[in-house]
């Protein structure tokens, strides 16, 4: 496709909480801004929206709900803002995004609910072309200054989410032209921000193609033919 007319990269940062995330997708947007790259952070959940606001007090433990019911609501404000994401990757612009449905299904799946039951309401979101899992032993993470208040930040929680992302990544990597990277967190700061710039820097010419979406081939209406 030489010639042809680019579009912005899809590039997710996914990891257990702790793992350093926040800080690494706040280094990678100013090195991609140093490079010219017109570049968006977003964030999920985005707890600005109608809907972000009961996943934030749902995280604070200031209100409860069922477990299905707010799975759907961490789907729906991915899902509030996926037309702006693939406008923007459209019109050239790469989106840089810190946790995307990856986190839905492995922190639902390691409370108990069922795998596949919790990747299907994230089915067809844009595909990010590349998630960067920043890999750490809860263990590891846990010594970080401790987790914090909020309703997951437990050590027994974060080794099932650990096992599901490690899942999630398998099931992921080479579909279409998605790539799955782990990066190995426990390095210091700087070492990990060149492991990703690595894996980054690949997307700066832009990437070719249309916006992947997420495990659509899994989900071919019934009455479509072989
Ligand atoms: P953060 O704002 O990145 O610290 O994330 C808040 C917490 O919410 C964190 O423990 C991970 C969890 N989380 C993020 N996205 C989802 C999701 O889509 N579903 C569920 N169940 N939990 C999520």
């Amino acid at each position: 496709m030489s010639g042809s007319i680019k579009r912005g990269a899809f590039i997710v940062i996914e990891g257990l909480d702790r793992s350093g995330k926040s800080s690494q997708a706040a280094k990678l947007l100013v090195r991609l801004q140093n490079a010219n790259i017109p570049v968006k952070l977003l964030k999920f959940p985005d707890r600005t929206t109608a809907i972000g606001k009961t996943i934030d007090s749902y995280l604070r433990s200031e209100s409860d709900l069922d477990d299905r019911a707010i799975h759907l609501l961490f789907s729906a404000n991915r899902w509030e803002l996926a037309s702006s994401i693939e406008e923007s990757l459209r019109s050239g612009t790469t989106i840089l995004c810190d946790r995307y449905a990856f986190s839905g299904i492995a922190f639902s799946a390691a409370k108990g609910l069922p795998y596949e039951w919790c990747r299907s309401p994230d089915i067809s979101l844009p595909a990010p072309d590349v998630t960067l899992f920043l890999d750490i032993p809860p263990e590891e993470a846990r010594e970080r200054g401790g987790y914090g208040q909020e309703r997951y930040e437990k050590e027994e929680m974060q080794k099932k989410v650990r096992a599901m992302f490690q899942r999630l990544g398998k099931e992921t990597d080479g579909r279409g032209q998605q790539r799955w990277v782990t990066i190995d967190a426990g390095k210091s700061m700087d070492t990990v921000a060149e492991d990703i710039w690595r894996h980054v820097k690949l997307f700066m010419k832009g990437v070719d193609g249309p916006v992947e979406r997420l495990w659509e081939a899994d989900a071919a209406p019934l009455n479509t033919p072989p």
